[in-house]
């Protein structure tokens, strides 16, 4: 396996950062999360304009420019003959001293590209769908750590995951501090009712995730009715069909939350028309390589 560290290749053995990278001591980068079907990085673009904001926003300079980068991940994908693959896109504000300040990182970041296997939920879940629940820890204050930030500090979704798998669950519902529904740990959370599609706005803690916007073009393109508004347990819990999307998960349909079966407590039809026109851009559009 080849890793991509700063302009050069290497091993996945010899891939290693310093014990004075702030990313490691702080959580002081960003990342994204992108996935690369038969030979097309699926919204490569997004991804880059997404992990350059985040960049923007903690004021850490990337050292490639954007078209570099997508060139950067392309190469990488090339080098480790993947025509299918999920790809981890890092940047740590670089080697520091044991002070939190940024500038002794001196300007140089540290980019690593890695290429992999995407590691699914289980095929069953897709089929037959999955049950989640609602955790206590709730998503991250937009005026602390904005959720929009794509950064290397996931404390917040690591604790509420946690709390997902201690009580035997995959994936979990994050409220904000409003206790509104927000989004999972990894995934964004859609639910239909009465023919309607419905996902909360960014504005609710929620990271404005590619696939989310991927399912909300498909919606306007078949025509279907979306709102981008708040929703409660309450509405989860009484919706005809709810769903998660995410880049490593793509749609995965949700049949139960919180006890509560989510309308026939079956994968909806709205749900399974939606992945099937997922999969479809999927394996067309994107960037060849
Ligand atoms: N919300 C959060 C908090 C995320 O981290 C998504 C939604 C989905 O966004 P995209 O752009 O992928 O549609 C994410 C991204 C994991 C894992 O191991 C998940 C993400 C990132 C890194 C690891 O579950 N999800």
């Amino acid at each position: 396996m080849k890793i991509y560290m700063n302009g050069k290749f290497c091993e996945k053995e010899d891939a290693k950062v310093s014990v004075f990278d702030h990313g490691l001591l702080y959580g002081d980068g960003v990342f994204e999360g992108i996935r690369a079907y038969n030979r097309l990085v699926f919204k490569l673009k997004e991804h880059i304009v997404r992990l350059y904001e985040s960049a923007h926003t903690i004021m850490l300079k990337i050292p490639l420019t954007r078209d570099q980068m997508c060139k950067a991940v392309v190469d990488t994908l090339k080098a480790n003959k993947l025509s299918d693959a999920y790809i981890r896109l890092i940047v740590t504000r670089g080697v520091g001293d044991l002070g939190l300040d940024p500038r002794k990182c001196y300007g140089k970041p540290t980019v690593i590209i890695i290429t992999d296997s995407v590691s699914l939920y289980p095929e069953k879940l897709y089929r037959e769908g999955m049950e989640i629940i609602t955790v206590p820890t709730v998503r991250n204050l937009p005026e602390a750590v904005n959720p929009q930030i794509k950064s290397l500090n996931y404390l917040n979704n690591i604790m509420a995951k946690m709390e997902a798998v201690n009580a035997g669950y995959n994936e979990a519902i994050m409220l904000n501090a409003l206790g509104y529904v927000s989004e999972c740990t990894g995934d964004n959370i859609f639910v239909v009712k009465a023919g309607h599609l419905i996902t909360p706005p960014q504005c609710m803690g929620t990271l404005r995730g590619i696939t989310r916007d991927a399912v909300l073009e498909l919606a306007e393109k078949n025509k279907i009715t979306v709102h981008e508004h708040v929703i409660t347990r309450h509405e989860v819990y009484n919706s005809d069909e709810c769903f998660l999307t995410g880049t490593a998960a793509e749609i995965i349909p949700v049949v139960k939350v919180d006890g509560r079966a989510i309308g026939t407590g079956k994968p909806g039809a709205m749900t399974a028309d939606l992945i099937k026109k997922f999969k479809a851009i999927t394996g067309k559009d994107g960037v060849k390589y």
